[in-house]
Parts: structure tokens; sequence; C-alpha cells
């Protein structure tokens, strides 16, 4: 029997998942061309497209779905599916699948770095001795520590409570918001977003981007977070109002910011690397070996479930 046909958005940088891919599929790989060429590679091939393999940034919309009569399963290589449209999926009875659970503690990671980078403001102290102000004697200020303040967290789903159990030990009050109570957490629940951040010294996005939190983080919960208030974000950029950021750090009313995500991005806005109270990654939260390979290896896993007349692993 011939191998199923895949269009393949993005690679994994696991060799070993992209090895089995090849041995399995007939994968057509977008990725490697030029953008200029998708389009018409795709047409080429679209008629036979059983599977899309793709990552959350990239996302999938509904006029290339269109495209793909004979298309049964998309197998995205994220948690994150904000970006692909499922309800043109649904529609047709296509299946999805994301990674779940195997980027948790990775992105976790990411996000501790993050408050910690911008808390003792690392990248500026970094230009501080590479310039040699610290030869030359020029004066610091003291950062302000860790124990005693309060890390709100907006989304407290598996990110979420991971990065409460990673700041705990540094002595911070944890909080959290989001619409749904969890049982059995310690943690309080605010009574709204605004509520969390006026509470909170540092405020931590973990939510997912959906229309209910597209530019929650406004000027008026950036304004509630505070002069001395810190903003980190690993989740979605589409959750900050950016231009309200820019402005809130611009003139004081906002502390810091630390953000490893961004609406348009790759694209980032001109002042906020201008800006001396950022630090700023490019959407590295889940890029570390043994999480990629597992990403990878997954979406593969629920992949061959498909094919192997299985239900997905881990559907969305
Ligand atoms: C990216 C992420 O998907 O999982 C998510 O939702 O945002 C990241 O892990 C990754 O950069 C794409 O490969």
């Amino acid at each position: 029997m011939s191998k199923p046909d895949v269009l393949v958005f993005a690679q994994s940088p696991s060799h070993a998942v992209m090895a089995q891919l090849a041995l399995q599929f007939n994968c057509h790989h977008v990725w490697q061309q030029p953008a200029s060429q998708h389009s018409r590679m795709i047409d080429s091939v679209a008629a036979r497209i059983r599977a899309v393999w793709t990552v959350g940034p990239l996302g999938l919309d509904a006029g290339l779905i269109a495209r793909l009569p004979q298309l049964e399963v998309v197998v995205v290589n994220s948690v994150g599916v904000d970006r692909i449209d499922l309800p043109a999926l649904a529609a047709r009875g296509i299946q999805v699948s994301n990674t779940p659970g195997v980027l948790t503690d990775d992105v976790a990671d990411l996000a501790v770095l993050l408050l910690l980078a911008a808390q003792r403001r690392l990248p500026a102290m970094d230009a501080y001795v590479r310039r040699g102000d610290w030869a030359a004697g020029e004066r610091l200020q003291p950062a302000r520590g860790l124990r005693g303040k309060t890390a709100g967290i907006f989304g407290f789903g598996r990110i979420g409570q991971a990065i409460a159990a990673r700041l705990a030990p540094f002595g911070m009050e944890i909080a959290y918001f989001q619409p749904r109570a969890i049982d059995g957490v310690a943690a309080p629940r605010a009574a709204s977003l605004l509520e969390l951040a006026a509470r909170s010294d540092y405020l931590v996005l973990a939510a997912p981007a959906t229309a209910a939190t597209r530019h929650a983080v406004d000027a008026e919960v950036l304004t509630a977070l505070g002069p001395q208030g810190v903003l980190v974000n690993i989740a979605r950029g589409a959750l900050v109002d950016e231009t309200a950021l820019v402005a809130a750090l611009a003139d004081g009313r906002l502390g810091a910011a630390a953000l490893d995500v961004f609406e348009a991005e790759p694209q980032v806005p001109a002042p906020l690397c201008a800006l001396p109270n950022t630090v700023l990654t490019p959407h590295i939260g889940s890029l570390t070996v043994e999480t990629r390979h597992a990403m990878g290896q997954l979406t593969l896993d629920n992949l061959c479930a498909h094919f192997a007349g299985r239900p997905l692993l881990t559907p969305v």
C-alpha cells in the first residue's frame, strides 16, 4: 500500500523524528521551499494530501483547508492551537492533535528565567560589565528581592501551575486568575485579571490566546501592576496590547517586561527593543533538545495512530 501523503509545514529539530516521518509517510516539505513557491507547491500535491503537519505559530487557515479535499487529520507540533481554524476543520470532521504536557517543564523554566532576568536586570548588568562601566566605577542601583513578593499567574493550567510550583520556593506568594476556579490548589483565585494585577508584583501570562483573552492585558491592567511591577509573557503575544505596553514601560507606569512571545512575531515592535526595561527572547519556551524531540515524537505518534485506525493520543 502506498504511504499517506503529508504536507509538512515545519521541521522538527529532532533528526530521529524527521527520519521516522520520512520512513512512514510520503512527505511534501513546504518549509524547504522559499515562501514565494509555497502556493505552487501546495497546489501541485493538494489533491493527494491526507494529513497536515504544522506548528501553532504558523497556524492553518480556512482557505488552505479548503484546498485540501482529502484532508483527514492535522497534527500540530505545539500545544497552542489558536491559529488553527478549528471550526473549519470540525465542519469537515477533520481530526486535530497537539502536544500538551511534554513541554510544560521547559516553558515553566523559561518563565522563571525571564522573571529573574527582569527582576535582577540581567541584560543591563551584562551590558554594564561588557561596556567597562564596572571598571570605570559607574554607580549601580540595587534591584528588589523576590521573597515576600506576589506572582500573579494568568491562566492556571498545566504550565501556570508548573510556574507556581517553581516560584513558591523563592518565598513568593502565588495568586492566579482564570475564568474557571481550580479545585485543590492552595493559591487563591483573584476575582478578575485586573484584581490579580493590582495585588501582584509580577504578572505571569500562561493563558491560551482566545477571543476572550485577546489584549486582556491592556493599559488598565498594566497600570494596576504598577511602576515596580514586572510583566512576564511565555504564552501568546495576542494576550497583550503591545501599544499600551510600550506606553506604560516608557512613561514609568510599569516597571519592566520580559517577553518570549509577540503579537506579530517574528516581528518585534521596535520600541520594545529600544526600551532599557525589557528582556526579549525569540519564542524559545519549548526549544530544548529533549522537549522538541518529545513534541515531535508525540506529533508523529498521533499521525501514526490515525493511519493505523486508532484514536489520536492527544486530540484537541
Ligand atoms: C511553539 C508553542 O509551538 O507549543 C506551543 O504552543 O508556542 C511553542 O512550543 C514552537 O515554537 C513551534 O515549534
